[in-house]
């Protein structure tokens, strides 16, 4: 025996050390696995794999996530990983994932019927809330997307005005709608398409490209084109260069500049309605337009949209005008629910100020991790929107010539060592994070901790 021994033990830590090189060799399963799987077949059966380009995650150099769940601030993909969520829908979702009453006001609906192509009182009482909350929309018409609320609302201002032109935003984003795919942002400038091929010169020959905060460009397109102008649009925030905040005097003087030359004044509040304050950015700023789009977060998470504002204005709308805009699933009773709980709730509850605090924490956790790390960053933010810009030397972004100067490899790096750390930020240098309620002071700090290791990644880009 002990004969054999001797040559069975060299031999059994052979086969043991041959064992275990062979696993070493062995490559690890993907934490993404099932995502990785599934973004290949959905690349066969659409355009780049996704339902909208941001969600195909390609300018951050990684697959495109498939998701399970959401669950208050958490998102789970179908592998099983739990991520922190700041894309939020990209602000629908304010009181976080699933929200119980949100769920039950749907789930009560959907019992009695989705849709009827007829009236229903929710319309009603939804339009009355938003009126209550923003006074300046008098009148309202619900649509299904912020893209259907601009293009109805600039039908509008050019019906009511009887002139062409429109003046928009640099690097603003209202939708993929045609006339405004002109240096646009959000997906359209993280995929390197501000202006989009497939839409006629003539189209766009009607829209006026102006660099946002910068008054004297706006007050020489009204010098020059004034009298056919029909309505100047703008996100109030913008929110889709990332967030950039307007300077003071900037909207009043836009206001102003309006009313002179007898051109309507567009709030675009898609993505700030409801979220930087119970009346929107026009009730924080305290500038008035005359007519404002919404979407997000008026339909809880359900796909819907709206255009409304003065009286005389919204009249023209058909059927009492003759400016035509109609839509079969439009202020279906589903997202009606939806919103009417979601808005319920913001009102009767401090959900406000609890979002400013997350927001105030996790503004100056980033400010210190970019401290930290020497890492050159902007921190910018609004409430619960909030972007951090790898701008040159960490300077201000006012625009979008100057989002435009950020640097991507090192926000994708940024983006990678968040994911791989369990938390999600839209895949892009040109997008918003949304905080919600449901964000905990926890999730905040550990999301600080996170993006200082993110950011000495990126340093290393
Ligand atoms: N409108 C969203 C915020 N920029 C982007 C979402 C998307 O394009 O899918």
């Amino acid at each position: 025996m002990p004969l054999l021994g001797r040559f069975l033990q060299p031999a059994i830590l052979f086969a043991a050390c041959y064992t275990l090189s062979m696993k070493k060799k062995t490559p690890p399963v993907s934490r993404y696995a099932k995502s990785e799987a599934l973004f290949a077949k959905a690349r066969d059966l659409m355009p780049g794999g996704v339902s909208s380009p941001v969600r195909s995650f390609k300018s951050v150099g990684r697959d495109a996530l498939f998701i399970q769940s959401g669950e208050g601030p958490a998102i789970i993909d179908v592998d099983g990983n739990s991520y922190i969520d700041y894309v939020m829908s990209y602000g629908p979702l304010i009181l976080g994932h699933s929200h119980p009453a949100v769920q039950a006001a749907v789930a009560k609906q959907i019992s009695h019927g989705s849709s009827f192509g007829c009236c229903s009182a929710s319309e009603i009482e939804l339009a009355a809330m938003i009126r209550q909350a923003m006074p300046a929309v008098e009148m309202i018409r619900f649509v299904n997307s912020g893209t259907e609320a601009v293009m109805s609302a600039l039908r509008l201002a050019r019906g009511f005005t009887g002139r062409s032109l429109i003046v928009k935003m640099a690097g603003g984003y209202h939708g993929h709608v045609d006339s405004l795919l002109v240096q646009a942002g959000s997906g359209a400038t993280t995929h390197g398409h501000p202006s989009s091929p497939g839409i006629p010169e003539s189209v766009t020959a009607n829209t006026l490209v102006i660099a946002f905060n910068d008054l004297p460009a706006a007050q020489e397109v009204f010098t020059k084109f004034g009298p056919q102008i029909a309505a100047v649009i703008t996100e109030p925030i913008m929110g889709n260069i990332g967030v950039v905040t307007p300077q003071a005097g900037y909207l009043e003087a836009l206001r102003k500049l309006c009313e002179a030359a007898g051109a309507l004044l567009i709030f675009d509040e898609v993505m700030t309605g409801f979220r930087v304050h119970p009346s929107g950015a026009q009730g924080l700023l305290g500038v008035t337009p005359d007519l404002t789009c919404l979407g997000k977060i008026i339909g809880g998470g359900l796909p819907v949209g709206a255009y409304g504002g003065r009286r005389d204005i919204m009249n023209l709308v058909s059927p009492a005008g003759p400016v035509y805009q109609a839509g079969t699933l439009s202020g279906n009773p589903l997202a009606m629910q939806a919103g009417i709980t979601t808005l319920r709730l913001l009102q009767e509850t401090d959900i406000y100020q609890r979002l400013e605090v997350s927001g105030k924490l996790l503004e100056d956790g980033l400010q210190q991790s970019a401290q930290a790390t020497s890492c050159p960053v902007s921190v910018q933010r609004c409430g619960s929107m909030i972007t951090p810009f790898f701008s040159p030397g960490g300077t201000a972004v006012k625009n979008y010539a100057d989002a435009l100067t950020c640097d991507q490899a090192a926000f994708a790096k940024f983006f990678q060592v968040l994911l791989d750390g369990g938390v999600l930020i839209p895949p892009s240098q040109f997008e918003a994070w949304f905080i919600s309620a449901a964000h905990t002071e926890k999730d905040i700090k550990k999301t600080i901790t996170l993006a200082e290791q993110a950011m000495r990644a990126a340093m290393r880009t």
